[in-house]
């Protein structure tokens, strides 16, 4: 049974124009390209009922992004991230509660922090799928770069949290540590490895695809999430660098030797297979990395392709 945790099929598509979690613009023109790609439609001609909401309409957060007044030790712009991740995190829980899928578009992915944190309000026993090249599990205490794009993780799930701005202190701490998964990492910071490693966390990366194959390792990452198989709810947070630069060059942080696009479409179609997903993300698509236009729209297109797979498309 497709979406089996809504009453029809309905979403409500939320633009996260924001780029804050990192240094470089143009990704908050990503919902933008997404939606005049077609994505509505697209969903519309699937069977969902759509409906948009912008949270963070009217914000000028390009304008604030400011790395020497918005710093907090060695984290960038913590105050305009806390915003705009509230926003999200009140944008996503408003649909899901009207039983909608929420689809969140970004945006880097500091905006997992709102859009987990709003889902897991509503099933605080869903499993989290975190497809990425990266493991995005950094502390304001370990982060090397400032970026708070790579640390959402480590906020839903509280750790380090007595090093937290204040800007970043409302973030509930919803994530276990045995309720998330990686798919696709191939660039993990040596903090970040004694993170998985002490906290258990299970995580596929390259290495395990090219052992196992992306089927097995899907099964496998269902079975981690959901080991007693409760019909857990699953949130799916996908950042397109996890598919590898040759089909997704518009990233902000590109790293060869990732997903081939068959794979990754496969991971969406899967989950959408199980009928237990509640909650998307398609994040870090930045059209102004691409070199010419051919980038750019292979990038906008992988993106609207993922959210289509993951929300029912099949080929036959
Ligand atoms: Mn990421």
């Amino acid at each position: 049974m497709p979406f089996s945790f809504l009453e029809s099929l309905k979403t409500t598509i939320i633009t996260a124009p924001f780029s804050g979690g990192q240094s470089k613009s143009g990704v908050e023109d990503g919902p933008k390209y997404l939606l005049r790609f077609g994505l509505q439609a697209q969903l519309k001609e699937l069977g969902w009922e759509t409906f948009i909401d912008e949270p963070l309409k009217g914000k000028n957060f390009e304008d604030l992004k400011d790395d020497s007044t918005d710093v907090f030790e060695n984290c960038k712009h913590p105050k305009i991230v806390g915003e705009a991740t509230k926003l999200i995190y009140e944008s996503v829980k408003l649909a899901i509660f009207n039983n909608t899928l929420p689809l969140t578009i970004g945006g880097d992915h500091s905006i997992a922090i709102g859009t987990v944190a709003g889902s897991f309000t509503k099933y605080p026993n869903a499993g989290l799928i975190w497809v990425d090249a990266h493991a995005d599990i950094n502390t304001p205490k370990t982060t090397i770069s400032g970026n708070l794009h790579g640390c959402p993780v480590s906020f839903l799930m509280g750790l380090d949290s007595e090093f937290y701005p204040p800007e970043l202190q409302w973030v509930p701490k919803v994530l276990k540590p045995n309720k998330i998964v990686y798919i696709g990492l191939r660039d993990v910071d040596p903090m970040e490895r004694k993170f998985l490693q002490n906290l258990g966390i299970v995580a596929f990366s390259m290495y395990h695809i090219d052992k196992f194959g992306i089927n097995k390792v899907i099964e496998m990452a269902l079975e981690a999430i959901d080991p007693n198989n409760e019909n857990c709810p699953i949130h799916l947070s996908y950042d397109v660098d996890a598919i590898d630069p040759q089909f997704v060059p518009a990233t902000g942080t590109p790293v060869h030797g990732g997903l081939t696009l068959r794979e990754g479409l496969f991971i969406g179609e899967r989950l959408a297979e199980t009928g237990k997903l509640i909650a998307l993300d398609i994040v870090e698509c930045n059209p102004s990395l691409g070199v010419n236009e051919v980038h750019i729209i292979d990038t906008i297109a992988a993106g609207a392709a993922i959210a289509r797979c993951a929300m029912g498309e099949t080929v036959l």
